[in-house]
């Protein structure tokens, strides 16, 4: 089932509570995010009338209140929608985040917002969580309001995974570091982009390899370089291994950066609109060749690799189900 989503408070129905919530940015919704969710749907599923919701912002607050410091974000808000209801949230409220909320007190904020428009009953949060005007509000204050407005507050750990802690802003490091299986770790799935495929400048068929051109719809990308991939057709399904190139095309004089894709085996009829690139491994930096023939002798390496990888991992995949 996909959430019910909203976007204005004005829109909230009078049973949108009771309901136990979590509250937070959910940029990815990784690992750590999973486990506060999962937390709201066992609570929700405790008192037959509650629903399991969160409320999460748009735009990231950081770029109302500090947009210098604001984040790259790796999801859209329809991502994040999609990537929650796999763990059994049943609401989302989509605030968008302005000046006048960002003006509330900790103590406006739980009661106008939490309580009388959401009707939470039970509110999940991170340890690191702040709320309120200039952040004022901790989760010690979360849990003196709690008793004075009747709302049950759980906070919990961050994750760790080995000795990382689980953070949303780890993973947009390692994704700008080029660091994309240990992200894809963090996140609990492949690090991926999205958006529709684009034309490009017809070099790639003429010189080297022809490929899908992405207009990613989220603005972290991976460190410059190359990555073995995945890539699905979003309309239907389709699926391809795939090796992939973030950056400027030195080789070519390229000026944007480029998020192209080489499929390991043609795709026969429709070229797909909308793609989604998983990165699973990276490959190597990008580099200016002297030559389009020396840049496609270097991809068909690439490509040699990645059908590698692809083969270990298949057989890998063999090995577990037959122990
Ligand atoms: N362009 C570069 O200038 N340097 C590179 O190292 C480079 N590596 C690539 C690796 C792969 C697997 C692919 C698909 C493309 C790569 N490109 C690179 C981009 C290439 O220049 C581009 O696809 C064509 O110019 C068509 O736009
Ligand atoms: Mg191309």
């Amino acid at each position: 089932m996909s959430p019910r989503v909203y976007r204005h408070l004005e829109e909230i129905p009078a049973d949108f509570g009771p309901c136990a919530l979590s509250i937070g940015n959910f940029d990815g919704v990784h690992e750590g995010h999973r486990a506060l969710l999962r937390q709201v749907v066992r609570l929700a599923r405790q008192q037959p009338d509650w629903k399991a919701s969160v409320l999460t912002f748009h735009p990231h607050p950081a770029t109302v209140v500090a947009p210098a410091r604001a984040p790259l974000l790796m999801t859209t808000p329809e991502q994040r929608v999609a990537l929650m209801a796999e763990t059994g949230i049943e609401q989302v409220m989509i605030l968008p985040f302005d000046q006048t909320l960002s003006r509330l007190s900790p103590e406006e904020f739980v009661r106008s917002i939490l309580v009388e428009r959401l009707q939470a009953r039970a509110v999940v949060v991170g340890h690191n969580f702040r709320f309120g005007y200039r952040a004022a509000g901790d989760t010690r204050a979360l849990e003196e309001l709690g008793v004075r407005f009747g709302l049950q507050t759980h906070v919990m750990d961050v994750i760790a995974l080995r000795h990382w802690a689980v953070s949303s802003s780890a993973i947009r490091e390692a994704v700008r570091a080029g660091q994309v299986s240990r992200a894809g770790r963090m996140l609990g799935r492949w690090f991926a982009l999205e958006g529709q495929v684009v034309k490009g400048f017809g070099i790639g068929s003429r010189q080297t390899v022809p490929t899908l051109n992405l207009a990613a719809e989220t603005q972290l990308l991976p460190a410059h370089g190359v990555y073995i991939t995945r890539t699905s057709d979003l309309s239907d399904g389709r699926r391809w291994e795939s090796v992939t190139n973030v950056g400027r095309r030195p080789t070519f004089q390229g000026e944007a950066v480029t998020v192209e894709t080489f499929l390991l085996s043609a795709f026969d009829g429709r070229t797909p609109a909308r793609i989604r690139v998983e990165f699973l491994w990276r490959l190597r930096g990008e580099q200016k060749f002297e030559s389009p023939e020396a840049l496609k002798a270097q991809i068909a390496r690439d490509v040699a690799r990645a059908r590698r990888y692809f083969a270990l991992r298949g057989k890998a995949a063999a090995l577990r189900k037959m122990a």
